[in-house]
C-alpha cells in the first residue's frame, strides 16, 4: 500500500472515531501514526529534489515575505496590482496565475515582498496540481494571507486551513510550551504539573514516543496539553507563521456577513476592485509582521529620518550592527540609544540591549 492509500486509510478512520474518554487513547495513536506519515512524505519531496516540493523560485528581497494563499479568481491578483507596483494577469474567469509573481509593498520606509501564489486546490498537501510548490513556498512566508471570497462563505477557509496543518504550517499559534527531551537512556521520566483533560498520560505519552521508536526521554506537561500539540513537539518540524485572513469581495456581500466576517479574530474585510479598506489591510500586514524602525545617527549631524533600518521585534543593539554591516561588532564601543527603550535618553548601552521601535541609535566605535 502507498503511503497517500495509509495517510487516507487513517484519515478516514479518525473521522469514524467518535471523540469520547473511551477513544482518546486510540485516536491519539492514530494521530501520531498519521503525522509520521506526512512527515515521510514531505521528506520524500526534499530528497527527490527539484521536484513539487521545493516551492517557486522567487528571490527572498525586502525586510520580510508575505505570501498570499487562496483559490482561484478570489482576487489574489488584483490586490497584488492595487498594492504594489506590480502587474499581475486578473482574470474574470477561473483561471490561474500559473507561476509566483513578486510585488513589493513600500510601507514606513519598509519594503515588503509580497508573492502572488496559484489559486491552490483541495488535497495539495497530497501532491495535487502545483499546490505541493505553493505550500513549500508558503512556508518560507514571514506571513500568511489568506485570500478568501466573502461571497463564498467559510468552506474555502477550512478547506485551506486543513491543507496547510496536514504539511506542519500553524497558523497563528504558539510553539506549545512542553519540555521534551530524548535521552540516550533511563526509560521514560514522565511528570504532568497540571491536570491533563485531553488525556495526554504517561501510557499514552510512552506509546506514541514508542512509534517513533524514542524510548528515552523527558516529558514535562505544565499546562492542559493537547495530543496535538505533543505529537507537534516531538515532530519538532513545524512551521509557526501569523496568519490574516482576507475576506475580499465585500461590495458583493450584505452588510450583516461583512461585520460577522470582520468581527472574526485575525480578519480583515476588504474589497480589492473597489479600493474599500485596503490601506488598513497594508496597516495589520505590518502589524501582524511585528517590525521595527530604527534610524541611526552619526555623529552630530540629525538621525537619518528617510531610511529606517528594518528590524524583527525584539532585536538588539548586536542586531542593528549586523544590519549596518557585518564587521561593526569587532569595533564597538557603545550605543547611544533615544527612544522608547531607554530609561534616560541617551542612554549608554551594551549589544545585548533590546530596541523599540522608532528609536534612534547612535553607535561609537574604538579608534
Ligand atoms: N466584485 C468584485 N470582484 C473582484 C474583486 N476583486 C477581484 N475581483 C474580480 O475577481 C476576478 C478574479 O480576480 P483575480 O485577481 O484574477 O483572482 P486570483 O485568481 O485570485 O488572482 C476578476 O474578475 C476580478 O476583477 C472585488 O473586490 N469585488
Ligand atoms: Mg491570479
Amino acid at each position: 500500500m502507498g503511503i497517500l492509500e495509509k495517510i487516507k486509510d487513517i484519515e478516514n478512520e479518525i473521522q469514524r472515531t467518535q471523540k469520547n474518554k473511551a477513544t482518546e487513547y486510540h485516536l491519539g495513536i492514530l494521530k501520531a501514526k498519521l503525522a509520521r506519515y506526512r512527515s515521510q512524505l514531505m521528506e520524500g519531496d526534499k530528497k527527490s529534489g527539484g521536484g513539487d516540493g521545493t516551492g517557486f523560485e522567487a528571490r527572498k528581497a525586502g525586510d520580510a515575505r508575505v505570501a498570499m494563499i487562496g483559490f482561484p479568481s478570489v482576487g489574489k491578483s488584483t490586490l497584488l496590482n492595487k498594492i504594489t507596483k506590480t502587474e499581475s494577469e486578473v482574470g474574470a474567469y477561473e483561471y490561474t496565475t500559473l507561476t509566483c509573481i513578486p510585488g513589493v509593498i513600500n510601507y514606513k520606509g519598509s519594503d515588503i515582498q509580497l508573492l502572488d501564489l496559484p489559486g491552490i486546490i483541495e488535497g495539495a498537501s497530497e501532491g495535487k496540481g502545483r499546490g505541493r510548490q505553493v505550500i513549500a513556498t508558503a512556508r518560507t512566508a514571514d506571513l500568511v494571507l489568506m485570500m478568501l471570497d466573502a461571497s463564498k462563505g467559510e468552506v474555502h477557509k477550512k478547506l485551506l486551513q486543513n491543507e496547510l496543518e496536514s504539511v506542519g504550517i500553524r497558523l497563528n499559534k504558539q510553539k506549545p510550551a512542553i519540555y521534551y527531551k530524548p535521552k540516550a537512556s533511563g526509560g521514560l521520566h514522565f511528570t504532568a504539573t497540571a491536570k491533563q483533560t485531553h488525556g495526554l498520560n504517561e501510557k499514552l505519552v510512552r506509546d506514541i514516543l514508542h512509534g517513533y521508536r524514542i524510548f528515552n526521554a523527558e516529558v514535562i506537561l505544565r499546562y492542559d496539553a493537547t495530543i496535538d500539540d505533543f505529537i507537534d513537539v516531538v515532530e519538532g518540524n513545524r512551521q509557526y507563521i501569523p496568519c490574516v485572513y482576507v475576506y475580499n469581495k465585500i461590495d458583493t456581500c450584505n452588510i450583516e456577513d461583512i461585520d460577522a466576517y470582520a468581527r472574526k479574530a485575525h480578519s480583515i474585510v476588504v474589497s480589492c476592485e473597489w479600493e474599500l479598506n485596503l490601506e488598513y489591510l497594508i496597516d495589520q500586514i505590518w502589524e501582524n509582521l511585528s517590525l521595527i524602525r530604527v534610524y541611526t545617527k552619526k555623529r552630530a549631524n540629525p538621525p537619518d529620518f528617510q531610511e529606517p533600518c528594518i528590524l524583527r521585534s525584539g532585536s538588539s543593539i548586536e542586531d542593528i550592527c549586523d544590519y549596518i554591516h557585518r564587521d561593526l561588532k569587532k569595533s564597538f564601543k557603545y550605543a547611544l540609544v533615544w527612544g522608547r527603550s531607554a530609561k534616560h535618553t541617551p542612554q549608554r548601552c551594551g549589544l545585548a540591549h533590546r530596541l523599540a521601535d522608532e528609536d534612534v541609535v547612535q553607535i561609537i566605535t574604538a579608534g
